[in-house]
């Protein structure tokens, strides 16, 4: 498949997400049923199945060839022997979405043999599409985002949940909380996947999470890629594609002094 393939396909998964935002801001108006997962901070309700089966649907039938990896496990494929699969999450950001009706994002990844193809984030309240294809530029709907430029860590913003401050029996926490101290401000939007839209257009300068899956990530690295965003783990590992992870993600020289504290202190 080419370039021109990759971008028909994101045509085609843009109108999907479109329809799914859709039917997520009509059920807003509903009585929604919510259930608790692995903690009572970790929700999921009726439309994150809904969306992820709406999704499974579009690709069985469109592309029959195709893997699907999805958060609420939907799909029982196996993934391995096939060379291109989605990675969705339906709702990424489900407790704004039950909470606050807002800042929550559908996050739709294309990858082919282990390459980030296509990356989409829809922020579904605010109606603004991050989305990108492998070597054609990132955009904020029709805005090309521009290589991301440096920033010195006094003076930059990243995103990070409190609670990862409270780990205090981790090696990383010491750094954490140094890192806190040190930035310029320190924000928490509650969407990883809209977090990492932020720094790949650079409202964001970094963000970090001590446990994302790929469906939280997929998305967001081909965004970056096509901004020059580096992403690791903490400890400046690569992310695994199928594998859930520490995430940290930023502008590359910050990244890397970041990334090199961590590994220093480790
Ligand atoms: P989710 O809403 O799709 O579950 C919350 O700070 C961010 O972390 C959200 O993007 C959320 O995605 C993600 N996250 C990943 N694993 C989580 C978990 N076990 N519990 C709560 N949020 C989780
Ligand atoms: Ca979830
Ligand atoms: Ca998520
Ligand atoms: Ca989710």
């Amino acid at each position: 498949m080419n370039e021109l393939d990759w971008l028909k396909i994101k045509q085609m998964a843009i109108i999907w997400v479109k329809e799914a935002s859709n039917q997520l801001k009509a059920s807003l108006l509903e009585t929604i049923h919510v259930e608790t997962k692995s903690s009572p901070d970790d929700l999921v309700t009726e439309m994150d199945r809904k969306i992820e089966q709406y999704f499974l649907k579009k690709i069985q039938t469109n592309f029959p060839t195709h893997a699907f990896l999805g958060e609420e496990g939907i799909s029982k494929d196996e993934h391995e022997n096939q060379d291109t699969i989605w990675i969705i999450d339906p709702i990424d950001g489900t407790t704004n979405f039950v909470h606050q009706q807002y800042n929550f994002a559908i996050s739709v990844a294309v990858y082919h043999k282990g390459e980030g193809k296509i990356g989409l984030i829809y922020d579904v309240m605010n109606d603004v599409l991050y989305h990108a294809v492998a070597g054609q530029g990132a955009y904020k709907n029709d805005e090309r985002l521009e290589l991301l430029t440096e920033v010195e860590i006094s003076k930059a913003i990243i995103g990070l949940n409190a609670r990862w401050l409270l780990n205090d029996d981790q090696p990383y926490q010491p750094l954490l909380v140094h890192l806190v101290d040190k930035v310029r401000g320190v924000r928490s939007y509650g969407s990883a996947a809209l977090e990492m839209a932020y720094v790949a257009s650079g409202r964001l300068d970094g963000y970090i999470s001590l446990k994302l899956s790929p469906w939280d990530f997929a998305a967001a690295l081909v965004l970056l890629n096509e901004v020059g965003g580096c992403y690791s783990t903490i400890y400046g590992e690569p992310l695994a594609m199928l594998q859930s992870s520490s995430v940290f993600v930023g502008r590359p020289q910050f990244h890397e002094a970041v990334i090199s504290e961590f590994v220093h202190r480790r």
